[in-house]
């Protein structure tokens, strides 16, 4: 019986080292448990779960153990380091106990969560220590599903969320979402598509997500709705959806009381507007602000906040879509009520293989900025590529912005610290789908994990996270997580390097996987490849200079000296801000043209060696897990040459230069 991948990385699989387990033995005698929450409940059972299947035992919850030892505790200490977020935790010994204590029910649980984890990586318990807090307040996921069960720019399946049978049916996995979730510190998520339809804030439908938002609560997480922003003309009849209409304004306030009568605890709402030819305030000649504001002034009597996406960008041939958030959010800076965020993607295009991180970060002081990751790999190869995706994430957040000198990372604005707000946030737009496995590609899983423990602590880095999962999810075998690892930590840059080499990015439209460089028709000029691209007989790349369209401005001065001069420019962006000509010289000795060439090419070779590491750990793997892997790396080979090939055939009608030696042309 192989593994079905169902269980992630919670498989609590039995302890066979004798003497770890003779240790784990003596503290889990029993679990000491005095509040009666809901929340502290799940980590009992989830303890009790882990331990069951660690060592094979049964462990019973008491409500007094005075004077107890050889157990594990929860203590809630409201008063506890007050200044600590409420959600975080310390597990330690103490009199003989395991002693897990938070200022709340939530830090119990993911405090709860690391000691399985402590366990399941089977560290010793002499010494136990561990403290942690969260950095970035709302830890969102951000599902693309739509009513009708397809998920855009999903991979793994049809939605988890099955509406036709809630509320009246609840499929036992979204409890186990919710586990998964909470394991890693995630404590919110919005369920539906951003391109939202208006149903979602329907009777019918908030009696479905209440249904959905019951089992999350018992985990810490809090439910979102995306919404239509037209809703109140499309689903309640008005004339208008005006921001600054009072029946409007009416409207939404009456709906939120609607939604909060069914789910108290409700999370907020998250808005795409006047984007990508969704609704919004613009079509009434007002701003985001003015539209995000009177949502917000909507969850004035409540908890809620109002989650505003700054991805936009109008069909304009001539403007340079780079600058086009910037331009339009920039101007609003102070302008938004404090229940508002404003959501950022990580760069200024659209979740490229690579891409410099986004000018808003640290251009928006007195606006609180979430960042906006995408797990599910749209660009990334889909559910048949393996990229570990942290270092991306890594990648921005360590990025620095330069606005209070240096040191001012994207983390620094995300987290809150350099402007001084609290409400900070960090989303990831989901890879989650009904697949057995969850993800569709095995691998994939690493994504949502190190997407959750980024969103609680960006200070992590990509290889302690990556080896976590791995002890976790695949192999104990050192030599085996060797290799995974390799593989894994090299991901990004080996397709990066037969997807989008120096700095070249692909968002045109079509299936979003086909490698079609050539594409100069689309419904707009800037759903086009040419447009981002610019190759024509001189050269490739897309002058943001000053003698281009000046996007780089938008940075500091720090910034735009490291990417203004192209001789200085590091390769990996030289082509997001220079036009270069073929035969210039590069850093490597190689002509732009050979440079291009050598990394398609050893890119597309290097998923040989990516094959290579995965068969060296076989024997170390589950069979099931193994071949799904396996298979799908296969598929990985075939593509990447199909993506080499495409871009060498069509540049090289440009470029009008042989294939450089020792690389075998296309066919
Ligand atoms: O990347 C693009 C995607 C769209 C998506 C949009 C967005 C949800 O191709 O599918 O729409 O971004 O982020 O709004």
């Amino acid at each position: 019986e192989g593994d079905d991948g169902y269980r992630l990385w919670l498989k609590y699989e039995a302890v066979t080292n004798a003497p770890v387990k003779t240790e784990y033995l003596r503290y889990t005698t029993f679990i000491g448990r005095s509040d009666k929450g809901e929340i502290t409940q799940s980590a009992s059972r989830e303890l009790q779960m882990g331990l069951k299947n660690l060592l094979g035992k049964t462990v019973q919850e008491t409500s007094s153990s005075a004077g107890r030892s050889g157990g594990i505790l929860f203590r809630i200490e409201p008063g506890a380091a007050a200044a600590q977020p409420a959600e975080g935790y310390q597990v330690q010994l103490s009199g003989g106990n395991i002693v897990i204590v938070s200022r709340s029910e939530q830090g119990i649980l993911y405090g709860t969560f690391a000691l399985l984890r402590h366990l399941q990586m089977q560290r010793p318990i002499k010494n136990l220590s561990i403290a942690s807090t969260p950095k970035v307040r709302y830890r969102m996921l951000n599902h693309w599903d739509n009513p009708d069960g397809t998920i855009e720019r999903g991979y793994a399946g049809a939605s988890l969320w099955k509406w036709y049978e809630l509320p009246e049916r609840v499929d036992p996995r979204y409890e186990d979402y919710a586990r998964a979730n909470a394991s890693l510190g995630i404590n919110g998520t919005v369920l539906n598509n951003v391109n939202a339809s208006a149903r979602f804030m329907s009777q019918e439908y908030i009696e479905k997500v209440a249904a959905i938002a019951n089992v999350l609560r018992k985990y810490g997480i809090k439910t979102y709705l995306s919404v239509y922003f037209a809703a109140p003309k499309t689903l309640g009849g008005l004339a208008t959806s005006d921001p600054l209409d009072p029946q409007v304004r009416a409207w939404w306030k009456e709906k939120v009381a609607q939604i909060y009568k069914e789910i108290p605890d409700f999370g907020g709402f998250l808005v795409k507007a006047n984007s990508e030819g969704e609704p919004g305030p613009q079509d009434y000649g007002r701003t985001h602000a003015d539209g995000a504001n009177m949502l917000a002034e909507a969850f004035k009597a409540y908890d809620g906040i109002v989650v505003w996406r700054a991805f936009v960008y109008k069909a304009d041939p001539n403007a340079d879509r780079f600058k086009a958030a910037y331009e339009e959010f920039v101007p609003l800076d102070g302008k938004f009520d404090p229940k508002v965020i404003v959501q950022v993607k990580n760069g200024p295009i659209d979740f490229q293989p690579r891409e410099p991180f986004s000018p808003l970060f640290g251009n928006m002081p007195k606006t609180p900025l979430g960042i906006e990751f995408q797990i599910t790999q749209e660009y990334l190869g889909f559910a048949t590529h393996a990229v570990y995706e942290a270092p991306i994430f890594k990648e921005c957040l360590d990025s620095d912005t330069y606005v209070n000198g240096e040191g001012s990372t994207v983390a620094k604005v995300v987290d809150g610290s350099l402007h001084c707000y609290t409400r900070t946030l960090m989303a990831g737009v989901a890879n989650t789908g009904n697949s057995q496995n969850w993800t569709g590609h095995p691998l994939a899983q690493a994504n949502w994990y190190a997407f959750g423990r980024l969103s609680w602590d960006h200070e992590l880095s990509s290889e302690q996270i990556l080896q976590e999962w791995v002890a976790l999810t695949l192999t104990r075998s050192e030599k085996a997580s060797g290799h995974i690892a390799a593989l894994m930590l090299r991901s990004r840059e080996i397709y990066v390097n037969y997807n989008t080499p120096l700095g070249l990015s692909r968002p045109w439209m079509g299936v979003h996987f086909a490698p079609e460089p050539w594409q100069n028709k689309g419904s707009r000029p800037d759903w086009t490849a040419i447009y981002y691209h610019r190759a024509d007989s001189s050269g490739i790349g897309f002058d943001r200079t000053a003698s281009g369209s000046n996007a780089l401005a938008q940075y500091k001065p720090q910034v735009q000296q490291q990417w203004n001069n192209p001789d200085r420019t590091p390769l990996p962006y030289l082509l997001w801000f220079h036009h270069v000509r073929w035969d210039q010289k590069l850093s490597t000795g190689r002509s732009l043209w050979q440079e291009l060439c050598t990394r398609f090419y050893t890119g597309a070779d290097s998923v040989l060696w990516m094959q290579q590491q995965w068969d060296l750990a076989k024997t170390s793997l589950d069979p099931m897990v193994f071949t799904d892997v396996a298979e799908r790396l296969k598929v990985q080979r075939r593509e990447a040459i199909w993506w080499r090939d495409a871009w060498v055939l069509y540049l090289q009608s440009l470029a009008r230069q042989p294939i450089p030696a020792g690389f075998e042309p296309p066919k």
